[in-house]
């Protein structure tokens, strides 16, 4: 009797508890979302990519972005409470997004060269701990004209 009841028990939630782990567990089902870059308003050869990083899957983490630009280079720039920091990886926890949006986090591109203008077409990599690399091809857009609300980058000292 109580051997039937245990059975019965465990043939409905095993089903269940496998469902669930099935979202928030195993390999990480990684997409991009709404990605797009917007040359810097105020500094000369910087950059700022905004996107969604949504996960279906299991934890991942991003751990570098790159971009086929000479001499450029990409950083993650996070918000932390208030405040802008900079951050060598970033956390993607499973079954989440991770959004990626003008006046918050962002992922900063500088010291592309001169003569980089709102048209150019580059493709930003991300490399992804289990997931490996993701490309995205952008092209840059044009820095908002409306007065963008200020943001505070980590300071580089
Ligand atoms: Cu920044």
């Amino acid at each position: 009797m109580k051997v039937k009841k245990f059975k019965i028990l465990a043939l409905i939630f095993l089903p269940a508890m496998l469902i669930l782990q099935a979202c928030h567990s195993g390999p990480p089902r990684i997409s991009i979302e709404n990605a797009k870059a917007q040359l810097s308003p105020a500094i000369y050869g910087e950059a700022m990519v905004f996107m969604t990083i949504k996960n279906d899957g299991g934890p991942d983490v991003l751990e570098a972005a790159s971009l086929n630009v000479p001499g450029a280079q990409a950083m993650f720039h996070m918000m932390k409470g208030h405040n802008m920091a900079q951050v060598t990886s970033v956390a993607i926890p499973g079954g989440k997004s991770v959004v990626f949006k003008m006046g918050s986090s962002h992922i900063m591109i500088e010291d592309m060269p001169r003569g980089t203008v709102a048209g150019s077409p580059f493709t930003l990599a991300l490399t992804f701990q289990k997931s490996g690399v993701e490309n995205i091809n952008l092209k840059l857009e044009k820095a908002p004209s409306e007065k963008a609300p200020p943001m505070n980058m980590p300071s580089m000292d």
